[in-house]
């Protein structure tokens, strides 16, 4: 198996940069390039410093990290000349991208290859080390970007624009805000490229599904990819639960390296900022949660609703820690009947959503389907949450499903068949990070909390929304009036570090 993942890596290989696959993703996707990173790392540390390096040539002057870069033509569509980011002033020199963001889970896979380097040592540490004092900076103004520009009014959940932001394109999570998106008819004509690559047009999102997303690049166009003017006038401003503890968790172990580093020290320098993030974004998912299902909840910040939806998302606290109670609910939660130990299961992996549920469909895209990569999330969050054993069954699990060595983009859950497209990167890239299982558990209790959270309560918003005009709850207000959220807001309650 590990032999067949470096073949299919070398194969996607273009010299710099990894394709997301073959033929259905022919560019470099965002968080497709952290996976495949610190897969590579088992193999060459360089060549997984080089895959970083290479997405941080597209980071705009606001800090963003594109969701894809464009380095060659090719027939994926939506592709550069539908993004239009030359009206962008902050969009880089160099390289075409697209103009929104995809989850920072790149920090996650430079700590994971820092570690790598520093077990093999001699030039491989050196490297590593060296490519984090560069680019510090870099990831630093990545995290600060979502911290402001995405969350502006500090309720410390990230704020994303677009599905396909999550990663999660056409998750359940989102049919709610998708039901208030209208394709108007001044949207320039598209033709569909993806469907000319996957077996069975079911296992994608529909067409209706496809004028949405592109209704909203359109308006991403429109805002001149100005965030501000984008909150003001957009159809789709979600707080993501997931994008945000990967923030939270991200951001901490940005802090950890440039601590052991000697880097972006002083009290306002980038470790304390990367600190403050952590602590803001985690309390903000911790305070997400619904007491009742255990899980975390997205929130629709035009309507100030929480979301309840069983998809994997929920599973955020588990990704930033920060409350062992809760992080042992959903352990017990993610292995139990509903998730990973559901009876009709092929292989006990966790589903993109629960097969209990309403929404789940059992191959449509992030609808159900099993995704490699989000399995791989949760047992390196078990792992760091002192849960080995639990991360070991999803690892096995995870290995088990790809021994067929087509490292297919999803899984059917019920059946183990392949979907998608087949040697996609960021599966072979994790395949190859399980097989190497060299890492000890590294249990990282983390408390750290803040107090100086706004409650998302409705006057809170209405204050917010009274004092600026690009407010989502104002616009929302304007266009289609809403009755204010009636859920009870959790409470959190800082802690301190416990050690
Ligand atoms: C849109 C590349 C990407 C992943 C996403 C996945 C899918 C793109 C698409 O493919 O999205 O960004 O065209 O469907 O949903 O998570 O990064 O693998």
């Amino acid at each position: 198996m590990s032999g067949r993942a470096g073949y299919v890596l070398r194969a996607n290989d273009r010299g710099a940069f990894t394709v997301a696959s073959p033929t259905l993703y022919p560019h470099m996707w965002s968080w497709d390039a952290g996976f495949v990173a610190l897969g590579i790392a088992t193999v060459s540390v360089p060549r997984a410093l080089n895959e970083l390096r290479s997405l941080l040539s597209g980071q705009w002057a606001t800090g963003m990290i594109p969701h894809i870069l464009f380095h060659s033509p090719s027939d994926y569509f939506p592709g550069p000349e539908r993004w239009r980011t030359q009206v962008a002033a902050a969009r880089p020199a160099g390289v075409l991208t697209s103009g929104i963001c995809q989850p920072p889970i790149h920090v996650i896979a430079l700590s994971r290859i820092l570690h790598d380097a520093r077990r093999k040592g001699g030039a491989d540490q050196q490297l590593a080390e060296e490519f984090l004092r560069e680019t510090f900076d870099q990831w630093l103004a990545w995290h600060s970007y979502l911290a402001t520009a995405r969350d502006p009014y500090s309720y410390g959940l990230v704020e994303i624009h677009h599905g396909w932001e999550s990663g999660m394109d056409d998750s359940p999570r989102w049919d709610a805000a998708y039901a208030n998106v209208h394709p108007q008819p001044d949207m320039p004509p598209f033709v569909r490229a993806d469907l000319a690559h996957v077996a069975d047009p079911s296992q994608r999102p529909s067409d209706a599904e496809y004028a949405k997303y592109l209704w909203l690049l359109e308006q991403k166009v429109r805002a001149r990819y100005d965030d501000a003017a984008y909150r003001a006038t957009g159809d789709f401003v979600m707080g993501d639960v997931l994008v945000s503890a990967l923030l939270a968790a991200a951001s901490d172990l940005l802090a950890d390296m440039g601590e052991e580093l000697g880097i972006g020290g002083g009290a306002a320098g980038g470790v304390e900022q990367s600190r403050a993030i952590a602590r803001r974004f985690r309390t903000g998912v911790l305070r997400s949660v619904n007491p009742e299902t255990g899980l975390a909840r997205d929130l629709d910040l035009r309507t100030g609703a929480w979301l309840d939806v069983e998809s994997a998302a929920g599973f955020a606290p588990l990704l930033c820690g920060g409350d062992d109670a809760l992080t042992r609910r959903q352990r017990d939660l993610l292995l139990g009947p509903r998730w990973c130990g559901h009876s009709r299961l092929r292989w006990p992996v966790v589903p993109s959503v629960s097969p209990a549920s309403p929404a789940f469909r059992e191959q449509t895209y992030w609808r159900g389907p099993q995704w490699p990569v989000l399995n791989w999330l949760m047992a390196w969050a078990l792992n760091r949450s002192g849960e080995p054993e639990a991360a070991n069954q999803l690892r096995l699990a995870g290995l088990s499903q790809l021994i067929d060595c087509d490292f297919a983009e999803y899984y059917q859950p019920m059946t183990g068949e392949t979907l998608g497209s087949r040697d996609q990167s960021w599966t072979a890239a994790i395949a190859l990070d399980f097989l190497a299982a060299r890492r000890p558990a590294q249990r990282r209790p983390v408390r750290w909390l803040t107090s100086e959270l706004p409650r998302i309560t409705p006057t809170q918003r209405a204050a917010h929304a009274a004092a600026d005009p690009a407010h989502p709850a104002r616009v929302a207000g304007h266009r289609r009036p809403q009755g204010p959220s009636t859920t009870p807001q959790p409470q959190v309650h800082p802690q301190q570090r416990p050690h």
